[in-house]
């Protein structure tokens, strides 16, 4: 996957990664909106593509493994390698995807420039060279594991101990002989509930970094007095790669993501754009070379999203210190991050409020402690339905992927509205605050 990817990059070609756990329908919705010229897939999965992609009018798919074995490897024995195509810093490389308030995903198109602007202030700011050893458990089908992590090591001449995913038991073993990790906050909160790992674990690290999603200061804290190691937060999202990051040299304020990279803007405004001064909570807005071209055939939403003197308007609710330090405390978005994955509510929503006997749902973000958030529905039923929780979430699998599954579903006679008759969703995120801590399902 590696390969291929730089492949695409080295070929001039659009490389579009998605999510193995994607259900046929959301991987039709990518396929189709991508326009996707060719697609690649697990072998395992050749005959559902083989119809997704006839029925969506794209050529046949090829197959590559887990070894790099498949269709597309044969094909590729004896070919040519062709000359690195001439591309231009602002020539699409990377088509990724995030919904925004309709639930509907959004291409997001990230330039070469993008890629190689970020990869280099991500090396200067967090010190790799091709002395470090990077400990990857993370995806490779998002900014995070593909971009930023494997970003650095590429372009330091670093090495890497590759996981296929996050097993706690391999990551404690294998930090012996690595200088870095990356991760999102999970992945520190199950370290942390792993009562053998400690300071003999990480003799050899000199960095840990988290990030897609708020650590704990709880977690920094507690990190810092079992390790001795203050994990450095950064702060980035799909449309900009990194934007921000706690320094390497110097304080790293815990529920902060640092000041911005290095030439990178940020800016905290009001409702009418102005500027605000230090400690107001206002929109954060970000500029630079990291910044994306806009969103795939949606001039109009990328027009929306930028302010006229360049600026894009990141929906996340921030402060900026006294010492530049940015902090973000909100989001515009009506968005839940569970274990580092975004989840859209409208998006679980609409397929929830199709499933019989349910009259309306509303779907929000819930503290859990393994996954930061997780996705709980509310659901509103019909008078007659006979719905159980389990048969909601069993009807919603064959659609959704398994991370955007309602962990709960709770049943209530009305949703509550305000005056304007929208959904209060601040109220039941209040009312079900406890429900994991309650029950004792935290876990699950
Ligand atoms: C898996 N499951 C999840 C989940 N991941 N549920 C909620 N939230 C998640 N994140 C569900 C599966 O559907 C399955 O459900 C069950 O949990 C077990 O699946 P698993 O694959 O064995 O789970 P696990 O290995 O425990 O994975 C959890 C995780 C993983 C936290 C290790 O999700 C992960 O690696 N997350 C990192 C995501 C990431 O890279 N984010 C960066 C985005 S980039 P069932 O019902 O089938 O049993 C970005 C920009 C930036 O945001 O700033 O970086
Ligand atoms: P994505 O669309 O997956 O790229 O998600 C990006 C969003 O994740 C951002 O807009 C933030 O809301 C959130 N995010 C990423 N990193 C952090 C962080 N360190 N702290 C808080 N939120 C974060």
């Amino acid at each position: 996957a590696v390969a291929l990817y730089l492949a695409c990059i080295r070929a001039g070609l659009v490389f579009h990664p998605l999510n193995p756990a994607y259900t046929v329908t959301e991987l039709q919705y990518f396929i189709e909106n991508a326009e996707s010229a060719l697609v690649i897939c697990d072998p395992k999965s050749q005959s559902a593509m083989e119809s997704l992609c006839n029925s969506v009018g794209t050529r046949s798919p090829m197959t590559l493994d887990a070894v790099g074995q498949g269709s597309f490897a044969e094909a590729a024995v004896g070919a040519v390698t062709p000359a690195v195509a001439h591309c231009e810093k602002n020539d699409i490389a990377a088509l990724l995807y995030s919904s925004g308030t309709t639930g509907v995903p959004k291409g997001i198109m990230l330039s070469h420039d993008n890629l190689i602007s970020n990869a280099e202030a991500l090396i200067s700011a967090w010190g790799f060279s091709a002395d470090d050893c990077l400990l990857h458990a993370l995806p490779i089908f998002h900014v995070h594991g593909l971009f930023v992590a494997l970003g650095c090591v590429l372009l330091s001449g670093a090495s890497m101990r590759w996981l296929a995913a996050f097993d706690v038991d391999k990551v404690v073993k294998e930090l012996r002989d690595c200088s870095v990790m990356m991760g999102v906050p999970t992945y520190y909160t199950r370290l942390l509930n792993c009562d053998e790992f400690d300071r003999a674990h990480c003799e050899k690290v000199r960095l840990f970094v988290s990030g897609s999603a708020p650590l704990l200061v709880d977690t920094f804290h507690e990190f810092r007095s079992r390790t001795g190691h203050e994990i450095l937060e950064r702060y980035g999202m799909t449309e900009t790669n990194m934007n921000t990051s706690n320094p390497l040299n110097g304080p790293r304020k815990p529920g902060t993501v640092g000041p911005p990279l290095p030439g990178v803007s940020v800016r905290v405004v009001n409702e009418a754009g102005q500027r605000l001064p230090a400690n107001e909570v206002g929109s954060l807005q970000v500029s630079g070379p990291n910044v994306f071209l806009g969103y795939w055939r949606e001039p109009e939403k990328t027009a929306e999203d930028f302010t006229e003197d360049g600026f894009f308007n990141t929906g996340d609710q921030a402060i900026i210190d006294e010492d530049g330090y940015v902090s973000i405390v909100g989001r515009a978005r009506d968005l839940v991050i569970s274990g580092g994955l975004n989840v859209y509510p409208k998006e679980i929503e609409a397929v929830l409020d199709r499933i019989e006997g349910i009259r309306e749902t509303a779907v929000i973000g819930v503290p859990h402690s393994d996954f930061g958030e997780a996705v709980v529905a509310v659901a509103a039923m019909n008078a007659d339905a006979a719905l159980t929780e389990q048969a909601v979430i069993d009807a919603a699998r064959s659609v959704l992927a398994g991370f955007k599954l309602p962990k709960r579903v709770i049943f209530v006679p009305e949703l509550p509205r305000n005056s304007m008759a929208k959904v209060q969703k601040n109220k039941l995120r209040e009312s079900y605050a406890e429900l994991f801590r309650a029950d004792g399902n935290d876990m699950d």
